[in-house]
Formats: C-alpha cells, sequence, structure tokens
C-alpha cells in the first residue's frame, strides 16, 4: 500500500503542535511536524518526533477483559457484555446507594467530545458531580486565579505575544523540556533581539535557565512573597500605570496595604534571594515596554497554587501590561487538552461553557439544554478528596479514563489502598500496562493517537482537529463511543422509555451539541465546526458564529467578564508550604518532568530510544548534602517522607540547592520497586483550587545496605518479558525496569537486597530472561557470590545477567550493545572474577541528541577541542534537527567554560 498523509495534533503537550502522520492506513510508519500548524510551524520535540516509535502492541489493550469476584483473574469478554455488565452494576449502585455513590475520574488528554460525553453522563444521566480530572493535579489552580483575578478563566495571550515581548517571567516552568517547541520560538526570538529579557524563577537551575539573563533560586513555595516583593518595589519606584490601575481595576487600596509589608530586605530573606538581584528583577519588569509571564506546576502544585497565580497577575495589572502585544499573564497547560476540560465542565466544580456548577442559574441553563429536569446540586468531590472517599468506602464504584491515577496521585499508599477496596472499579484504557489496570474490576481497550477523531485545545485557546489516520487496534474503540455505549445502556435502566440523551453516532455530532453551550460566553465558540477547522485551519476562540478569524488576545479594551466589568486585584499573604523543614525530615523533595518521558510512561516508556537521555530514576541532591551524608554517585539510597519511602540511586546535582531533593516524576510501580515517587508526596492542596502540593514533600534519605547486586538485559518480546518479570523483582529492596538500546531494544534490569535471594527465584529469572538453555554461557562459584550467563546467537549477545556482583555490567552492556562477543567475553565468563578485564573501555553514557544519537561524552570531548555550539552542531550534528539538546549543550559549553577558565 501507498503511504498516506494524514494531518493531525501531537498527543503529549499543551503546545498542540501539528503533526503529519505517515501511515500505510494500517500502521503508522513516521510522523512530520506540520508546517502550516500556526502552534509550531513544522517543529517537533524529541516526544513528538518519536510518536511512531512509541506505542508497542504488546502495551496495548485490544480486548474488554472482566473480573467477576476481587479473588478471581480477569478474562476476555466482548463489548456487550462489558458494558452490559458495567450498567448493571452502576444502575444497582446509584439505586441502592444515590448518585453520589459513583463517580468519574477522568483526564487532560480526553479529546473535547470524550469530556463532553462524560460530562453528560455524570451530571445529566446520573446525577452526581462526582466527575473529575487529573487536571485537578494540573491545571485548577490557574483556572481559579483567572477567574478570580480576572472573571473567566481564559489565558489572554498568544504563543506570537511570547516572541514579540520585551520582558518575560519564566515562573515555575521548565519550558526546555516541558514545553520545548515553544521554547525553540522562544530561543529563536532572543537570538533575533538579545535585548529581550528573560528572568526564570525556579528552586532548581534547569535548562530553561539557559536561555535566561537572570536565574532567581527562590526557595520552594515562596513565590507569593516574590511577587509581593516586586510590586512593594514597583510601587515605591513609580513604576505602576496608575491610569490603568483606576480605570479597569478594583481592590488595589487592599493590596497596596498589604504589600507595604513586603520590604526587599523581607523578601529577599524569605526567597533566599539577593536584595539586588529582587530590585533587579523589579526593575526588569517594572522598565519594560512590554511585560509578559508564562507559568506552570511551579506555581499551580502548591497549597498556595491560587495566591500565587493571583499575586502574580496583580503584577499584570498594576503595571496595565494585560491586553497589549508581548503582554499578559500566560499560563502554560500541561495535557493537550487541559484547556478542553475546563471549557466542557470537566472539573467537578465546573459546568460546560466556563459555568459553576455551584451557579443555580447555571446549572438551570444547562438543565434546560439538555432537557432534564434539574442538574444535580451537591457539590462534586474533587481528585484526593475522591479518592478518599473511594478508601472510605463512600465511593462504590469508580470509572477512570485516560489516567493513571495509581502512579500520578499523591500519597500512593492511599491511592492502592483505595483502588484495593472499591466494590467496582473501570479503567478505559489505551496501554494495559499501568499501574492502575490492575485494579480494574473491567478494563476496557480504548483507540489512542492516530486512532481517533475530535478536538482539542492548546494553550493559546486554539481548537485544532485531531485527525484518525489508522483504525486502533483489536476491538479497540474511541473514547466517546465507549461512553456514549455505556450511557444508553445506562439510560435504559435508569430511565426507560425516555429518548436517549446520548443517540451520538460521531465525534462531530458531539461537538455540535456542545457548542451551543458557549454562545454568548466569554470562551464563545460556537462558529467553530470540525469542517471549519479543516477549511480555515486551527482557530482561537472565542470564535462566535459569523466569525472568520480566531482572536489572538483578550482584553484589549480594558473590559473584564466580572460584574463591575474592571479586573480584580487579590491580597492575600504569603504563607509557607504544608511540610516545614524539621530535624526528621529536613530536605524538601521537588518533582518534575524529565526531557524525553511522558507522565507514567505508558506510552513514551514503550521507545528504548527515549530512555537515552535518562536510564532510571535517580534523587539529586546538592554535593554539599552528599558529603554531609557521606554519600557517593551511584549509591542506593532510602528516601523517606511522612507516608513512605522508595530506594533509588543518588547523584550529586548543583542545580539543586542545599536543602532541596530532586527526583523525576515519571516512575511507577510498573518501573520501580515499591510504589513509585508519589508514595512519598503529599495530598494537602490548595483550600480554592483543591490541587494538592506536589511539589514540596519533607523527606530524609538514609543509607541502605544492599550488597546483592543483579543486572541483566535481553532482546525480544520487551512488553511481554516486562509484565511476566516485573513481580518476580517484588521481593528485592530495589529494583529498577527500563529499556535500552537504539538499533536493538532491550530490557534492562537492575536490582539489588541485602543476601542474596532463594535459588529458585534466581532460576525463575533466568528462565524469563531466556538464559536457561540454548546456546548459554554460565558460571556460578561456588559461593554463589558471582553468577554470570550470557546468551550469544550469530556470535552476538542477545542476553546477559550478574548476579551477586555486578562490576563488569557497564562493559558487557558496551559489549552487547556493539554486538561483540569477543574471546575476552568468553576467558572472563570462565574465570571466577566479576571485574572486566583491563581494557575494558568507558561505558557509553547518556544520549543527549536523540534525533542524531550522539552522546554527552562525544558533545564534551568536542568542547576540549574548543568547538562552541554552531561548531559542534557542524562536526557533530547534534541539535540540528528537533534542537531540543540545545539547552543542554548550551550548558555544557558554559560549565566546561568555566572548568577550563578556572
Ligand atoms: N517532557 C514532558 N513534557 C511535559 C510533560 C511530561 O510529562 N513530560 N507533562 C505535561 C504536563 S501535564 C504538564 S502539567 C507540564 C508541566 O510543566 P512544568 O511545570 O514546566 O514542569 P515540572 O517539571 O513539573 O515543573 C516545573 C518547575 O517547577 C519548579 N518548581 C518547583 N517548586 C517550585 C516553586 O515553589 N516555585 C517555583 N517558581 N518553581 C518551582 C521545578 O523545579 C520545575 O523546574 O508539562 C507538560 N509537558
Ligand atoms: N510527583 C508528581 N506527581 C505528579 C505531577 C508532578 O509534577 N509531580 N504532575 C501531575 C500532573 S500536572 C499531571 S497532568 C498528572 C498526569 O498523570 P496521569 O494522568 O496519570 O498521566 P498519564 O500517564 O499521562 O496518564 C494518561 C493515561 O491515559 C492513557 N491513554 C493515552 N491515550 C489514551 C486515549 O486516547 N484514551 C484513553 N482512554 N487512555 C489513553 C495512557 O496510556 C495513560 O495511562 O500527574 C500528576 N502527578
Ligand atoms: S512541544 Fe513536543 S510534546 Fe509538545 S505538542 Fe509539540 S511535539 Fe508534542
Ligand atoms: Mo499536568
Amino acid at each position: 500500500m501507498t503511504t498516506q498523509t494524514t494531518a493531525s495534533t501531537c498527543c503529549y503537550c499543551g503546545v498542540g503542535c501539528g503533526v503529519l502522520i505517515e501511515h500505510d492506513g494500517e500502521q503508522i510508519l513516521g510522523v512530520q511536524g506540520d508546517p502550516e500548524h500556526p502552534a509550531n510551524f513544522g517543529k517537533l520535540c524529541s516526544k513528538g518526533a518519536t510518536l511512531h516509535l512509541t506505542g508497542d502492541l504488546d502495551a496495548r489493550g485490544l480486548y474488554p477483559e472482566l473480573r467477576l469476584g476481587k479473588s478471581l483473574a480477569r478474562g476476555r469478554t466482548d463489548w456487550d457484555s462489558a458494558l452490559d455488565h458495567a450498567a448493571s452494576v452502576f444502575a444497582e449502585t446509584i439505586r441502592e446507594h444515590g448518585p453520589d455513590s459513583v463517580a468519574f475520574y477522568i483526564s487532560g488528554q480526553l479529546l473535547t467530545e470524550d469530556y463532553y460525553a462524560f460530562n453528560k453522563l455524570a451530571r445529566a444521566l446520573v446525577g452526581t458531580n462526582n466527575i473529575d480530572s487529573n487536571s485537578r493535579l494540573c491545571m485548577s489552580s490557574a483556572v481559579v486565579g483567572y477567574q478570580r483575578s480576572l472573571g473567566a478563566d481564559a489565558p489572554p495571550c498568544s504563543y506570537e505575544d511570547i516572541e514579540q515581548s520585551d520582558c518575560l517571567l519564566i515562573v515555575g516552568s521548565n519550558m526546555a523540556y516541558a514545553h520545548p517547541v515553544l521554547f525553540r520560538r522562544l530561543e529563536e526570538a532572543k537570538a533575533r533581539r538579545p535585548q529581550m529579557q528573560v528572568i526564570v524563577v525556579d528552586p532548581r537551575r534547569t535548562d530553561t535557565c539557559e536561555l535566561a539573563d537572570m536565574h532567581l533560586a527562590i526557595l520552594p513555595g515562596t513565590d507569593v512573597a516574590l511577587f509581593h516583593g516586586i510590586l512593594h518595589i514597583l510601587l515605591w519606584e513609580g513604576w505602576i500605570d496608575r491610569r490603568y490601575i483606576d480605570a479597569h481595576t478594583e481592590g488595589f487600596d487592599a493590596l497596596k496595604n498589604l504589600v507595604r509589608d513586603y520590604t526587599p530586605g523581607i523578601v529577599a530573606d524569605t526567597c533566599g534571594i539577593s536584595v539586588e538581584s529582587l530590585q533587579a528583577c523589579a526593575g526588569l519588569i517594572g522598565k519594560a515596554p512590554s511585560f509578559l509571564s508564562l507559568w506552570c506546576m511551579g506555581l499551580n502544585q502548591s497549597t498556595s497554587g491560587s495566591a500565587k497565580n493571583s499575586a502574580l497577575i496583580n503584577l499584570h495589572l498594576a503595571t496595565g501590561q494585560i491586553g497589549r502585544v508581548g503582554a499578559g499573564p500566560f499560563s502554560l497547560t500541561g495535557q493537550p487538552n487541559a484547556m478542553g476540560g475546563r471549557e466542557t465542565g470537566s472539573l467537578s466544580n465546573l459546568l460546560p461553557g466556563h459555568r459553576e456548577a455551584g451557579n443555580a442559574q447555571h446549572r438551570a441553563e444547562v438543565a434546560r439544554y439538555w432537557q432534564v429536569d434539574a442538574l444535580p446540586e451537591t457539590p462534586g468531590l474533587t481528585a484526593v478528596e475522591l479518592f478518599d472517599a473511594v478508601a472510605a468506602g463512600k465511593i462504590k464504584a469508580l470509572w477512570i479514563a485516560c489516567t493513571n491515577p495509581a502512579q500520578s496521585l499523591p500519597d500512593q499508599s492511599k491511592v492502592h489502598a483505595a483502588l484495593t477496596a472499591c466494590p467496582f472499579v473501570v479503567v478505559q484504557e489505551a496501554f494495559f500496562t499501568t499501574e492502575t489496570c490492575e485494579y480494574a474490576d473491567l478494563l476496557l481497550p480504548a483507540a489512542s493517537w492516530g486512532e481517533k477523531d475530535g478536538s482539542v485545545t492548546n494553550s493559546e485557546r486554539r481548537v485544532s482537529h485531531v485527525r484518525r489516520a489508522i483504525a486502533a487496534p483489536g476491538e479497540a474503540r474511541a473514547d466517546w463511543s465507549i461512553t456514549c455505549d455505556f450511557a444508553r445502556r445506562l439510560e435504559q435502566r435508569l430511565r426507560p422509555g425516555l429518548p436517549s440523551l446520548f443517540d451520538f453516532t460521531s465525534s462531530e455530532a458531539l461537538f455540535e451539541e456542545y457548542k451551543q453551550l458557549t454562545a454568548g460566553r466569554d470562551l464563545d465558540l460556537s462558529g467553530l465546526s470540525h469542517a471549519l477547522l479543516d477549511s480555515l485551519g486551527p482557530q482561537q476562540w472565542p470564535f462566535p458564529k459569523g466569525a472568520r478569524q480566531g482572536t489572538a488576545r483578550l482584553y484589549a479594551d480594558g473590559q473584564f467578564p466580572t460584574e463591575s466589568g474592571r479586573a480584580r486585584f487579590l491580597a492575600e499573604a504569603y504563607r509557607a508550604p504544608r511540610e516545614k523543614r524539621e530535624a526528621r525530615f529536613p530536605l524538601t523533595l521537588n518533582t518534575g518532568r524529565l526531557r524525553d518521558q511522558w507522565h507514567g510512561m505508558s506510552r513514551t516508556g514503550t521507545a528504548a530510544r527515549l530512555f537515552g537521555h535518562v536510564e532510571e530514576a535517580v534523587l539529586g541532591l546538592h554535593p554539599d548534602e552528599m558529603r554531609r551524608r557521606r554519600l557517593l554517585n551511584g549509591e542506593l539510597v532510602k528516601l523517606r517522607s511522612r507516608r513512605g519511602s522508595l530506594i533509588v540511586p543518588v547523584q550529586a546535582d548543583d542545580s539543586v540547592r542545599s536543602g532541596q531533593a530532586w527526583l523525576p516524576m515519571h516512575w511507577g510501580k510498573r518501573f520501580l520497586k515499591g510504589l513509585g515517587v508519589n508514595v512519598l508526596t503529599q495530598p494537602a492542596f490548595d483550600p480554592l483550587s483543591k490541587q494538592p502540593e506536589l511539589k514540596q514533600a519533607g523527606v530524609e534519605v538514609e543509607q541502605v545496605e544492599l550488597p546483592w547486586q543483579f543486572f541483566a538485559l535481553v532482546e525480544g518480546d520487551i512488553q511481554q518479558r516486562f509484565t511476566a518479570l516485573r513481580p518476580l523483582f517484588d521481593d528485592f529492596a530495589y529494583a529498577s525496569l527500563s529499556l535500552t538500546g537504539r538499533e536493538r531494544p532491550a530490557l534492562q534490569i537492575r536490582a539489588a537486597s541485602a543476601v542474596a535471594p532463594e535459588a529458585e527465584l534466581l532460576a525463575s529469572i533466568d528462565a524469563l530472561l531466556n538464559l536457561t538453555d540454548g546456546p548459554v554461557l554460565a558460571y556460578d562459584d561456588p559461593q554463589r557470590t558471582v553468577g554470570k550467563r550470557v546468551r550469544i546467537e550469530d556470535g552476538r549477545i542477545t542476553a546477559l545477567r550478574l548476579a551477586g556482583e555486578t562490576a563488569a555490567r557497564d562493559w558487557l552492556k558496551s559489549l552487547w550493545s556493539s554486538g561483540q562477543a569477543d574471546a575476552d567475553l568468553r576467558r572472563w565468563l570462565l574465570a571466577p572474577l566479576s571485574a572486566p578485564p583491563g581494557n575494558a573501555g568507558p561505558a557509553a553514557g547518556k544520549t543527549l541528541c536523540n534525533c542524531l544519537n550522539v552522546s554527552e561524552s562525544a558533545v564534551c570531548a568536542g568542547i576540549l577541542q574548543g568547538l562552541d555550539l554552531d561548531g559542534l552542531k557542524q562536526q557533530l550534528k547534534c541539535g540540528t534537527s528537533c534542537g531540543s539538546c540545545v539547552p543542554e549543550i548550551r550548558r555544557l559549553l558554559a560549565t566546561q567554560a568555566v572548568a577550563i577558565s578556572a
């Protein structure tokens, strides 16, 4: 079959890049950036550019699976039986315990049409507001911030504003990793206009700082103090816009009173920065012709998330820096359709069309449109509260779609206990490998990227048409279609004989119904349709009926969608993060994203190439903290919080300050022994947004003695081996599973324990590693302190494992990846020692440039030869394709230059 191209969007971050999917009608063969798409103009980052390499069918859900008793295993079933069963259980539960005994937990990665179907199902049919989404962990503080300060949940800016601004404040956002294509656009703009000032506020020195003129490494959680301190200086210096304040805002006097106490000395002290840098930062903002701020999880994921958002927006209102080119408070959205979720009302407190579930008039409007008597009044549960209610037995049937709460919610011990206790759990998933799937009584296979049709809204309010390229594998179905099919079966049981509310035969039909609910509201997108998006391309809302183009910028006229038409200053005092530093937990744990992984790694974790940059979860600690605790690089440590513990290797990392610790968020129970990173994080949440404080948990680090070490590599049937092997490592203190190898992917396992495991366990592991028969060379020393096995096929290593001691690990891995199996290897294998022979070269190290496979060591060698960025690009080709590695190359250039000159 010939190769076809389907234009669609990337399924990862909120930048919302257009992709051209190359396929043969059955399989996706490649992806390119869509040059026509106004979010990316052809660019893609390392994740977008590798989409076609992800999604191993062995990890996908292909058929519905049902468990008919908690102690039983799940078995394959058909869709009719699956959905009839679900409808019966839901109907019975609702009849017996009321509508609030069931709940839906959904996701910012669903399409707008999927969201709308779920919303109507929960509120109109079931009659509950218990429908919340993972956006509660992500954007809900920004929602509150915009609503409170500006009157509606609408980011007022466009991506162009980032390019055109004179002064950019990037706060609590590592956009070099998390919004890479936008960062590329910023890099290019800064190269064109070097006078543009970029300030980064982040407790860590991230790759985003490589572009910054100023980096303020504030102490975790002190942003509100910083913003008030900046405003204090702006007032003192007269750098505010009195005319704008008078004409378009209210509440300034109260704020002025509050910030009087936020003197530079006190604020610098609270934030752990110098008075000079605070003054300089305020100067850049106060004197800039245009000022734009970008923020993400560093502000939102906090017990002061709402206050942080409003304190930042205060700065824009006080300087009149909103509604103009290059100006405004611009919240970056995380997930591809976090915006669509907010628009369709997919947080428990919202309703479609930017309405409030707590507002009687809003409820009446939506009820009338849906032709039901009324919508439920009882407030719905938010994510953390919802799982608490599940644990307490109040929620008896839980429907989870497109999110992996058994990895991503804070306080995982509680989440796992809740899922174990819940009488009926439905999981609607594209990948059946996630931690949450384990708990499903009914597991429903969902179509995923490239296989479904609908729409998404990106960070700049731009709606794109997501198009289907190929059919979903097996019996997987589009989310909206699963939801509507279930809803129709539930209707027959709850309101028999009445006309169906879910008579939708396409995602387009859902969009057509939904869009009318936005008519006349701030987000009015009633002029859009799938067909119009096809003819005019992606459009920014508002886009009312009859419009021919979208709206790039909001509030140009200074009119805000509040009762008075004025924007509001919010005066809230700074509050420290919930978990104070104390002797037992003296470190603050910060968690967040890596460049090449996506959340729980269900998709990115199927592509070996994406582990090339970072192979496993490693704790970063400042060198002083390492010294104080006598820790060495690579050593395993136990990381403990008030809620749980985790064993991981530690690494000196001077991008975090003393007193802090850093761990990537991606590792859950599948990839790491234990309950994952979130066993440590705290469920305490912001009082208004209910968003938990995922970025600041009190922890301590302890040494552990785990002398018995294990290392293995195996090629072939990776996902099946992964799933089969993972449970065998439950008895080890530490175990980390990942993928490795670019051309010949393999499953890699590292493990450790205090004593050697039982011989039978090791034998079972060997069997799954393909190391028990065939061309396998083995050596075990009599005391069983060293055990080596290598499988050699056609002169190449295809599986290997070291047990007891793993000194030869890197050497063997390099032999495996180079495809050699020479005399040295045979000699080493039969010797009682485990150490590699003397001529073993260094380990390959991490891959910096994933597109062109350039290692960090090659880049460092180039720098030592005197090459600059352009030279490195020319000679090594690194950074010449997607550019995601360029910030890191810049950082290496800067640090190496220091090392050379020092
Ligand atoms: N590669 C990749 N990209 C992604 C994702 C992914 O999983 N992988 N996920 C997407 C999603 S859903 C989201 S929400 C976004 C998240 O995007 P970001 O928010 O940019 O990413 P994070 O790494 O979670 O956190 C950002 C920064 O907040 C800093 N921070 C921590 N505490 C504080 C604080 O108190 N104050 C300030 N000012 N900063 C603080 C951290 O040090 C970190 O560098 O990324 C999106 N893009
Ligand atoms: N410690 C810590 N924890 C965090 C964060 C942090 O910064 N630190 N960040 C938080 C944030 S901002 C977020 S957004 C969450 C994200 O947390 P999750 O929502 O749990 O993240 P994902 O792993 O992306 O889950 C999406 C799931 O949907 C599945 N899927 C993919 N496509 C489809 C589809 O089309 N249909 C269906 N039905 N399923 C599909 C994927 O396989 C995946 O399992 O994590 C939060 N947790
Ligand atoms: S920046 Fe990368 S992950 Fe985000 S939408 Fe674009 S290609 Fe996808
Ligand atoms: Mo997110």
